[in-house]
């Protein structure tokens, strides 16, 4: 087998012909569905001379019929191989017909027309739809389509797709069709089909030019009651894309279908958004306040690509962030504008510091923009997701919300119905604002992850605070040498005196309380005049850019921070800085089998948190949260598994020791049980309670074991019976945590989405039989390593959330990981190739471990593996 071969950006080439309108016709059969297509095609106008072949994307298909303006070809007319259909003559303008069975029941990797639980449905992003029919499957081809699907009315009595529907009928044999038209043209890349035996959910939507929406979601009829919170969000959304951006919808129907297997969360199909069930399903007793947050923003995300996505979509596939790091921008501050702004900014960044700094960092790591790639469904990542919505953030950041908007509007206006690149974007941006932003646009070009030394002394004579600011970027795979970035730095200066902001004067400029600096060079001196008082410096407030900033902050001073920083944000982060300072000794002393002992400046600052009166529960609850052991993990320069655990375990046991009254304070105090609501107040309510459980949990204080069980047992929520499921389970009382889990299997059995949070619940538990656990549990009937949620709840979670048992000094950890991925391979690619990244970042490790995991890339390696699992090795083993 030949090695497959990268594709570059700077071989991009406009389309030879461009299709203007699609007529696609599904007779629809498990084994064989029948495909007819007609493409109105014509040559595109600067090829005009040059009469190239016709070239179309097509895989796994079996033609049939092939004809031009009604004309079948003779076979040396054309040809066929594994990935291409060539016409080798064909006129500037022109009608092509062609048949092709496909065959969806056996279609495992998810990608074109599958079943799921019995239901036709698609997903063609990136490249799904070459699995449908011959076509240019590229994004920069935009047709308008018109879709018949043709089925039984027994098994498959709904029939979906894009658009409007514009004609239903009988046919002979028990069967019906329904006729879809989509005014709007679009990339097939967002082409949609769903058929089965659904139930909808309808409601209206008035937008705000008086256009009348009617809004469905599609389920199985057993569905029918987890439907609501989706729907109020959806709704939601759209009125916030009216306010906030102008954006209005812009056909009469929008349908969103859940479906059981999928390899993604959402997506954006026109009009017609295919949703993992896990991305649109609630209900309180089945799913989590973290899941109802969830399905709030993939539903907005999702919404919000009807507009950054669709009417303006990517030129190609190497400006994905284009489309998704604006939507995630837009979704993240969607939900910060309905939610709490302080707590989705802590979450988000917590995240994205954990995930996309180790991305960056390792074998994989790409820019925003990457300028090769095997396999583009491979760069579905947080670099281009989340990485790419920071960026835009900084755009925000630079200009300013209010021309940050014109900016948007301009792009919108100028490049409806259009596919474009980041270059386009950007410009729109330096068009608003006259900012020169070329320096910029190496966020775009350069990965991994810039780290900035900051270092700054008051000048009490003077009163004068002078920062210094050093930037680096280190280099990453294949480029090594990093030019400096412009990168906005959001800072305060709190006066140690007051405690307040004081008022920041640079260069005889008066830049109020809080300003954004512009670092430009590789190193630049700011000098802050006017001071009254020696300061502590709150640096990248907000996070205002995605960089590792060091400072030499004195314990103290964090401490300070802790209490006084008038940004939410950054008070937090003191915190969290604190406690990696508290952790590195405590790691140091368990390396150095020298006893532990807790820093009191810890326990001090958490006795204040718990102490004194918050009004913003939800910020508190993420405070009173210790780093997790994979954040801890990313500060180390080499991670050592066991003693991360052992000394985050110490630090969360001494604080409940020393304010075990305190934590069962907060407990009592936050049980108000009022009926379940999604909502802000109540959610911080319910995670402050839980926080402080899971603390007295860890020493397994009597009292605490017997309110979790009553928790448990009581059953109000999922979010109360997770909780107290999860710390049953990961307490040394299985005499408890058994029977528990016996009911709670037995409870919900008939539930796949509540099943996942079983499994998964189990394979987090720090006991040393849990692998074995793991093992018995893929026996068991729920699991499938055909669905992609079963595979994620319980060899993702395993992999990426258990580390002192996956890392398992005998390697058998990396070794389930591996057999799991060589057998996904085949039916799987895409998921294969993202379930194996926690062995990618092998080098992290010690001598044995790096050993013992790569060994099983290698493994992985010898087989004949998928163009998605073949790039990720082969950059894992490089
Ligand atoms: N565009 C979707 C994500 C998505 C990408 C690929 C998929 O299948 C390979 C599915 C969904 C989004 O951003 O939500
Ligand atoms: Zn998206």
């Amino acid at each position: 087998m030949s090695a497959p071969q990268p594709i570059h950006l700077h071989d991009y080439q406009p389309p030879a012909y461009r299709v203007t309108h699609t007529e696609l016709k599904f007779d629809l059969s498990p084994s064989a569905t029948h495909v007819s297509a007609r493409l109105h095609l014509e040559r595109h106008p600067e090829r005009q001379q040059e009469a190239p072949p016709l070239v179309l994307n097509g895989e796994h298909l079996t033609l049939l019929r092939i004809a031009i303006d009604g004309q079948e070809l003779e076979a040396g007319e054309y040809a066929v191989d594994d990935e291409t259909l060539t016409v080798h003559a064909v006129p500037q303008r022109f009608l092509l017909d062609t048949e092709v069975e496909i065959d969806p029941a056996a279609n495992t990797a998810l990608e074109g027309l599958y079943l799921s639980n019995g239901m036709f449905c698609t997903q063609c992003e990136a490249e799904g739809f070459r699995r449908i029919t011959y076509y240019p499957d590229r994004p920069d081809v935009m047709a308008t389509f018109s879709t018949t699907v043709i089925g039984d009315k027994a098994s498959v009595p709904v029939l979906l797709s894009n658009g409007n529907p514009v004609e239903r009928g009988e046919l002979p044999g028990d069967r019906h069709f329904v006729t879809w038209e989509d005014p709007h043209p679009k990339p097939c890349y967002l082409f949609a089909l769903v058929a089965g035996d659904l139930r909808k959910v309808e409601d209206r939507f008035t937008t705000m030019s008086g256009r009348d929406v009617t809004l469905q979601i599609w389920v199985e009829q057993e569905n029918l009651d987890k439907t609501d919170h989706a729907m109020a969000s959806l709704k939601r959304a759209m009125t916030w894309d009216e306010e906030t951006y102008g954006r209005e919808y812009d056909l009469d129907l929008f349908m969103i279908v859940a479906v059981n297997d999928f390899n993604m969360g959402a997506m954006e199909n026109k009009g017609l958004n295919i949703f993992n069930s896990a991305a649109v399903l609630t209900h309180p007793l089945t799913a989590t306040d973290a899941a109802f947050q969830r399905v709030e923003g993939i539903v907005a995300h999702e919404y919000f690509h009807n507009w950054s996505g669709n009417r303006v979509t990517c030129r190609d596939w190497f400006q994905l962030s284009l489309k998704e790091g604006f939507t995630v921008f837009r979704d993240q501050s969607f939900t910060a504008d309905t939610n709490s702004a302080p707590v989705k900014r802590i979450e988000d960044v917590s995240f994205f510091r954990t995930a996309q700094f180790a991305e960056d960092a390792g074998p994989t790591a790409h820019p925003v923009r990457p300028d090769q790639y095997i396999e583009i469904s491979n760069f579905y990542t947080l670099t281009i997701y989340e990485k790419g919505a920071e960026v835009v953030r900084m755009l925000r950041n630079l200009l300013g919300w209010e021309t940050f908007r014109k900016g948007t509007d301009l792009y919108f206006a100028r490049f409806d119905g259009q596919a474009v690149t980041i270059e386009d974007f950007v410009d729109c941006m330096r068009e608003v604002s006259g900012l020169d932003l070329s320096r910029f646009m190496h966020w775009y070009s350069q990965a991994g992850t810039p780290e900035i030394d900051a270092n700054g002394h008051y000048d009490y004579a003077k009163g004068e605070y002078h920062l210094t600011l050093r930037q680096r970027t280190p280099a990453t795979p294949g480029q090594h040498e990093k030019l400096p970035l412009h990168i906005p730095i959001r800072l305060g200066l709190v006066g140690t005196k007051s405690g307040e902001d004081l008022a920041l004067t640079l260069d005889g400029q008066a830049l109020g309380k809080d300003a954004v600096i512009h670092l430009c060079e590789e190193e630049q001196h700011f000098v802050f005049t006017g001071l009254s008082e020696a300061p502590v410096p709150s640096l990248l407030r907000g996070f205002s850019a995605p960089v590792k900033l060091r400072f030499p902050y004195a314990r103290e001073d964090l401490a300070f921070l802790l209490q006084h920083d008038s940004d939410g944000f950054n008070r937090w982060d003191a915190g969290q800085r604190l406690a990696i300072l508290a952790l590195d000794d405590l790691i140091a002393a368990h390396r150095n089998g020298v006893e532990k002992v807790m820093d009191v400046r810890v326990v001090e600052a958490f006795r204040t948190l718990l102490t004194t009166a918050s009004d913003d529960k939800a910020v508190l609850a993420e405070m009173l949260t210790l780093p997790s052991e994979a954040y801890i993990a990313e500060q180390q320069p080499v991670v050592d598994v066991d003693a991360i655990h052992a000394a985050r375990t110490f630090v969360k046991q001494s604080l409940a020791v020393a304010l075990r009254d305190e934590f069962m304070a907060v407990y009592h105090d936050h049980r108000a049980e009022a009926p379940y609501a999604p909502e802000p107040d109540q959610i911080a309510e319910r995670s402050l309670k839980n926080v402080a459980l899971s603390y007295l949990m860890s020493i397994e204080d009597e009292e605490a074991v017997a309110l979790t069980q009553q928790q448990f047992e009581a059953g109000h929520n999922m979010t109360d019976v997770r909780t107290a499921l999860t710390l049953l389970v990961h307490s040394s009382r299985d005499d408890l945590a058994d029977p528990a889990l016996k009911v709670f299997g037995e409870k919900w059995a008939h539930d796949p989405l509540v099943m996942d949070q079983w499994f998964s619940i189990q394979v987090t538990r720090p006991q040393p039989d849990v692998l074995e656990r793991l093992k018995f549990l893929m026996q068991h009937p729920a699991f499938s390593l055909k669905n992609p949620n079963k595979v994620r709840a319980l060899i993702g979670t395993f992999a990426s959330q258990n580390r002192v048992n996956f890392h398992r000094a005998d390697g058998e950890g990396y070794k389930l990981l591996a057999d799991v991925v060589i057998e996904l391979n085949e039916l799987n690619p895409e998921i294969a190739a993202r379930i194996i990244t926690p062995l990618t970042r092998w080098q992290r490790f010690d001598e044995e471990r790096q050993a013992l995991m790569k060994s099983e890339l290698e493994r992985i390696r010898a087989e004949e593996l998928s163009p998605n699992v073949y790039e990720v090795v082969e950059k894992a083993l490089a």
